[in-house]
């Protein structure tokens, strides 16, 4: 008897599990107009479902960024790297710019973990693997597809939050310096802002050497700029969000 409450009970939080995967995905996604969030739900599980979780490449996820491309917002897409907080703090405020993670893929798996198991129907959300266990995991290779498909449907002014408290700022193992940079194409990107996010005891600034890779990696025909902003000043301009959607910095 003991035995088969403990197996029912497994079976009850399994199932739990799944459906609140799939509860989250959906019902974020109906948060956007105009998609078919149960067919999204069902093209995003076969990316992952029945496969090692560590044999998952980017190219699954081709159907679903196909299903769902990224839309591309001319002049308001911001990349950041080692900034997270940061940047979405500071783009929710503002209302200026949008990230991956505002976008309806970025925006419906954002925090969230998944993998499958072979000769399994399931979607598992606990002891998935992490993202450097291995290369090729649901979660990591989900990031990789998002992140070239918003850099290569970037156009006009880009700018990128960077972290100036770590050295290098721009590390070529980031998904910014290795996926999204040498996916902006200047025949639609124009310039390149980095907002080097600092604070009292920084230990990079705009002349940091990571920035002359980042030069080198950039398409020739993309204007390169690099700014200094103060996390404090950041954080205060966001507070007051100006209506032309000027950079305040
Ligand atoms: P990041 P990226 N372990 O801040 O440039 C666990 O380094 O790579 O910035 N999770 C990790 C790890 C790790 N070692 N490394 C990365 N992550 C996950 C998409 C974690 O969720 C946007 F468009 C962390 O918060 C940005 O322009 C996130 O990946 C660019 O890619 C970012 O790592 C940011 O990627």
């Amino acid at each position: 008897a003991l035995l088969t409450t403990i197996v029912v009970v497994l079976m009850v939080v399994l199932i739990n599990q799944q459906n609140d995967f799939r509860h989250t995905f959906i019902s974020r996604c109906e948060g956007f107009e105009g998609y078919d969030c149960k067919k999204l739900w069902k093209v995003f599980q076969q990316a992952y479902v029945g496969k090692s979780a560590c044999k998952v490449p980017v190219e699954a996820y081709d159907p679903l960024l196909a299903e769902a491309p990224i839309q591309p917002a001319c002049n308001r897409m911001m990349f950041w790297s080692r900034s997270k907080q940061v940047v979405h703090d500071f783009t929710e405020k503002t209302d200026c710019f949008i990230t991956l993670e505002d976008t309806l893929l970025g925006s419906v798996l954002d925090g969230l973990s998944w993998c499958g198991k072979e000769n399994s129907k399931e979607t598992f959300t606990n002891n998935c693997p992490g993202w450097d266990e291995c290369e090729n995991n649901p979660v990591r290779s989900f990031w990789k597809k998002a992140s070239a498909e918003y850099a290569h449907a970037a156009c006009g002014g880009v700018t990128a939050m960077l972290n100036g408290s770590i050295s290098p700022p721009y590390n070529s193992s980031s998904i910014f310096a290795s996926v999204e940079v040498p996916r902006l194409n200047s025949t639609r990107v124009n310039s390149l802002t980095v907002v080097l996010v600092t604070q009292e005891n920084s230990v990079s600034n705009c002349t940091n050497g990571s920035f002359e890779v980042l030069q080198k990696d950039l398409d020739e025909g993309i204007k390169y700029k690099c700014k200094e902003v103060a996390l404090s000043w950041l954080q205060k301009c966001g507070s007051k969000p100006n209506p032309t959607c000027g950079p305040c910095w």
